[in-house]
């Protein structure tokens, strides 16, 4: 028998997830930690089995079916498997409810779930994060009637009762560019709000509710004049008539979401409050789900990595094993360090959330949760694509072949950069964010992360560089066009410093309970260097121009 290589053979996702087990073991109380222990390891369980019952099934895509054999208006979309087996295994494993339990660590117990569970979800955790996201934006509201209307239903422990919401958004106009929604609402005679237009995103549009922005009739241009609108898509069985599901979209990943073109067309609709600043309103939902966007982003790394290094440990070539080739090693290792870092990062927004949400916070713990939400989105999702690629590389020509089931997982990552929020969109958003001191708030917090920390020259990377991006903010802020423009590099230094102070606390922690990998981890990042500032070009344009 000619020679063969070995698959890939995935670990348990939960059982061997060593950062994730050191994670829970240091921020929960023993009772918490014991009391979460069945849902992670059932969700372990369902991620082990779709990724073997992926390498011996075809992939499946979702399909619209628009109209019925006898010439009615259906819009019936059929699911993948996975995608039905969703609202069960969620419901059961309490993955939303969860991040609304009366206690500070609610949310990093949701996202701990969120983790384990995304890659075997083939992405139907997206409008998961939207129905947490619109759960929290209609708390936010005050909107009693609406409370107590669809929170039982999203946050239900039972799948015939649970109802997932999308969030519309986004238009033809310009997915960024929010204030130019040509949505328009309408009132009825009977003072009934309708919504009017086209919603070109729409990726739950499976959902039984969706919050959408729509422009009041009447009302100015812009941003501000925006409303805030909650609809329902389903009369029982059927979906309204006022729906229409245009098509779905061909996309480069997550060809398993059904994502639609949609247009609405006297949809029934109700303000969540006031007739304006609908953004405003919404914008609880975008930070819910950028938080999810950056959980996932590290459970597509974590799912790479696994493979790559599980790889190298099978793969001959020039007579040993890969991971005894020095500079593979070198690179998975390299990897390992910026995923430790990107896992660090993102669950502390979910942490930090928990206990805002829960007023455990203090005033500086809430200002760096609203820095570091678009930080975690931006960085995190640059970081997948290039973890993945890497990842492809790891297994050469293999990687590049479809049923490897390889190459999805890069097509896959290429999401995280672009919705919720570009890299750019989200860079700038931290500006946003540096309103107060923030700023400030980061640099004190981060040097509480670093107490007790031994790694001098760490600490010391991290201090000089937030030294230096204060003084890149002081030289650049009074100028919106050089600040916008160094947005990205400032961005990601404040990231990479967050990043490495929070991989330093949990390095501390874990040295004290016998386990090194942290610290090395946490050298080999800084190593790579924090600093990402860039000189803004006062004329970039001219270059592009010729
Ligand atoms: C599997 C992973 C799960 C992920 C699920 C993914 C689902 C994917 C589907 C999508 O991609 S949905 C579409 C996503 N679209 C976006 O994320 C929009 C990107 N654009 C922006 O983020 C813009 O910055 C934004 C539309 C929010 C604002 O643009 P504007 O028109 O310049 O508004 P402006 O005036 O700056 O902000 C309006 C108000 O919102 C202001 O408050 P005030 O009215 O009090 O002045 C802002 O402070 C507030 N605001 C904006 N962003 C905020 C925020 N407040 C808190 N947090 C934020 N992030």
């Amino acid at each position: 028998m000619a020679f063969l290589q070995d698959a890939p053979q995935l670990a348990h996702p939960y059982r061997s997830d060593r950062l994730l087990l050191s994670l829970l073991d240091r921020v929960l109380p023993a009772e918490r930690r014991a009391a979460l222990d069945a849902d992670l390891d059932a969700l372990g369980d369902y991620a082990l089995m779709a990724w073997q019952r992926a390498s011996t099934t075809t992939r499946s895509k979702p399909v619209l079916t628009q109209w019925g054999a006898w010439g009615q208006r259906i819009d019936r979309i059929e699911l993948t498997t996975a995608w039905q087996e969703g609202p069960h295994l969620t419901t059961r494993h309490a993955v939303l409810a969860a991040g609304y339990a009366d206690h500070a660590h609610a949310r990093l117990e949701e996202f701990a779930r969120v983790y384990l569970y995304h890659v075997a979800s083939e992405f139907y955790t997206c409008p998961l994060a939207m129905t947490d996201g619109a759960a929290t934006a209609i708390k936010a509201s005050g909107n009693a009637d609406l409370i107590k209307r669809v929170l039982p239903k999203f946050l239900s422990r039972d799948a015939s009762s649970f109802w997932l919401s999308g969030q519309w958004m986004t238009e033809t106009t310009g997915g960024s560019d929010v204030g130019n929604t040509e949505t328009v609402a309408r009132q009825d005679a009977d003072g009934q709000w309708r919504l009017y237009g086209r919603k070109w995103f729409s990726s739950a549009v499976v959902g039984e509710t969706a919050l959408a922005l729509a422009r009041p009739e009447g009302a100015g241009s812009g941003t501000r004049a925006l409303a805030l609108f909650y609809v329902e898509t389903m009369d029982g069985e059927w979906r309204k008539p006022e729906l229409i599901i245009d098509r779905l979209k061909d996309k480069l990943g997550t060809q398993e979401l059904p994502t639609a073109e949609i247009h609405l067309d006297g949809l029934p609709a109700w303000p969540l409050g006031e007739l304006a600043h609908g953004v405003r309103q919404v914008a609880p939902m975008l930070n819910i789900t950028r938080g999810w966007n950056a959980i996932c982003a590290i459970a597509s790394m974590a799912r790479a990595i696994n493979l790559a290094r599980d790889f190298a440990t099978r793969r001959q070539a020039f007579g040993r094993p890969l991971i005894e080739q020095p500079l593979h090693a070198q690179t998975l290792a390299d990897m390992q360090a910026q995923f430790e870092a990107a896992f660090a990062l993102a669950f502390e927004v979910a942490h930090l959330l928990g206990r805002v949400e829960h007023g455990e916070a203090s005033p500086e713990e809430a200002a760096v949760l609203r820095l570091l939400t678009p930080l975690a989105k931006l960085w995190t999702g640059k970081l997948a694509v290039k973890i993945c690629s890497e990842t492809l590389e790891c297994f050469g020509g293999a990687g590049y072949i479809e049923d490897t089931g390889l190459p999805q997982l890069l097509r896959d990552a290429q999401v995280y950069a672009i919705w919720e929020g570009t890299t750019n969109v989200l860079s700038l958003d931290s500006l946003r964010a540096l309103a107060g001191d923030s700023l400030g708030a980061l640099r004190t917090t981060t040097a509480r992360w670093l107490d007790g920390n031994d790694d001098m020259h760490a600490g010391s990377a991290i201090k000089q560089t937030l030294d230096a991006a204060a003084r890149w903010l002081d030289q650049h802020g009074g100028e919106r066009h050089m600040l916008e423009a160094g947005a990205r590099g400032f961005a990601f230094t404040l990231a990479r410093c967050a990043a490495a102070a929070l991989l330093a606390r949990q390095a501390t922690w874990s040295k004290a309970h016998g386990d090194g990998r942290p610290a090395a981890a946490l050298k080999r990042f800084v190593n790579q260097g924090l600093v990402r500032l860039v000189t803004p070009d006062a004329d970039n344009t001219k270059l592009l121009l010729g």
